[in-house]
This record gives structure tokens, C-alpha cells and sequence, in this order.
């Protein structure tokens, strides 16, 4: 099954999950160079229309994801523009920094990751959500992971996902639990 992102981090943690038997295959493993069209107003929207465009211009199955951070006390940003949050180069320090400095002096720190998976088969899609609820720390914290992983602390944890190990933030990052209802719906599906 093909995914459909250019983002080699979600790859990554999305094969570390699947069963053997699924193989992912990326666009970068297709030859796919072109950029997917992201130009709605919602994760969900989003995610579907990255998964319907590839779906449609090869006349492949496919699954995509769109991915959000959000933070409650800056009514919900960046959300859906959290890839290109700090400008149009969609370079990660540069988000984590705006984010900071929107956040400088504010005591809720409240946050939560969402993704949305699109599965598109068929001329079909269904959608499949996973939400990580946590707080968002005052300076980055460890080298691991990406995006907004160093000021990410989940509910419970004393790490941020930067200081985890790829396997520790799979048992329970919003992408592990969409990925668990996408693999359910694949088994009850047939
Ligand atoms: P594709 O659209 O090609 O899948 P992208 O990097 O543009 O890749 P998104 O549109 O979903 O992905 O953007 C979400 C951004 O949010 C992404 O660039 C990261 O910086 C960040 N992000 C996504 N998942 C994350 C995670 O698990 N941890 C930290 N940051 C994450």
C-alpha cells in the first residue's frame, strides 16, 4: 500500500507498527516527486485530499495523514498549520520557536498532537483519529524525533517525544493510535 507523505519521520514510526505483512511503500520509494496538495482548512480536510489526489492521479490505493499541533490556550494553533507554521519553508526549529514565543508568561500549557489518517480505496476514503493530549514545555528538551517532538510532554510522562525512543513514543503518540484503528479497520474489512 502506498502512502502518501514526503515526511520520512512518519514513515518511519508508521512501519515500526504495521505487522510484517503490510508493507508501506513511501512516495519516495515510488519515484513520486511532485508536492500533494494541502490547501484546506482542517487536519481532516486535509488528510483527505492528500489521500484522494494521489488515489486518483495513479489509480493506486492509498493512505495519507495530516497531522496537528494543538495548543488550547492559542485557540487551537498551529493546528493545521503546523508544517508551516513559522513561514512557507516549514523549517521545525522555526515553529518550535514561534510557538514559544506565543506561549512566553502564558501558565496553561495545555496541548494535544491529532492525526488524521485517510484511507482511499476504490474511489472510497474513511478517516481514522488519534489524539495525544500533554503540555508544552518552555524550552525544547532532547534530540530525538521531529517537528515539535522537543517541547511535547505527554500526559504522564516525564519526556518530552524528543527524549524517547521511537519505540516509547510508538506506544502511545496520536499516530500509534490512529495507525491501531486504521490496522482494525483492515482485519474487520477483510
Ligand atoms: P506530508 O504532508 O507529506 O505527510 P508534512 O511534514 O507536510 O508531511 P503535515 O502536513 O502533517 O506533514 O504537517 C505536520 C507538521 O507537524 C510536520 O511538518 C511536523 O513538523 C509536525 N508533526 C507532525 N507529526 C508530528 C509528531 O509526531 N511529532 C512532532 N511534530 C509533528
Amino acid at each position: 500500500m502506498i502512502f502518501a507523505t514526503s515526511n520520512a519521520h512518519k514513515v518511519d514510526e508508521i512501519r515500526a507498527v504495521l505487522p510484517e505483512r503490510v508493507a508501506v511503500q513511501s512516495l519516495k520509494d515510488i519515484g513520486f516527486t511532485e508536492e500533494l496538495p494541502e490547501t484546506m482548512g482542517t487536519i481532516e480536510e486535509n488528510s483527505l485530499q492528500k489521500a484522494q489526489y494521489l488515489g486518483e492521479k495513479l489509480g493506486v490505493t492509498c493512505f495519507a495523514e495530516d497531522t496537528g499541533l494543538e495548543i488550547m490556550e492559542l485557540d487551537g494553533r498551529p493546528g493545521v498549520y503546523s508544517a508551516r507554521y513559522a513561514g512557507p519553508g516549514g523549517v521545525a526549529e522555526d515553529n518550535v520557536r514561534k510557538v514559544l514565543a506565543e506561549m512566553d508568561g502564558v501558565a496553561d500549557r495545555s496541548a494535544r498532537f491529532k492525526t488524521v489518517i485517510t484511507y482511499f480505496s476504490g474511489g472510497k476514503s474513511v478517516q481514522f483519529t488519534g489524539l495525544c493530549e500533554g503540555n508544552i514545555l518552555l524550552s525544547p528538551k532532547g534530540n530525538d524525533g521531529f517537528g515539535y517532538d522537543p517541547i511535547f510532554v505527554p500526559e504522564g510522562c516525564n519526556l518530552s517525544f524528543a527524549e524517547m525512543r521511537l519505540s516509547e513514543k510508538n506506544q502511545f503518540s496520536h499516530r500509534r493510535k490512529a495507525v491501531d484503528q486504521f490496522l482494525e479497520y483492515l482485519k474487520s474489512s477483510g
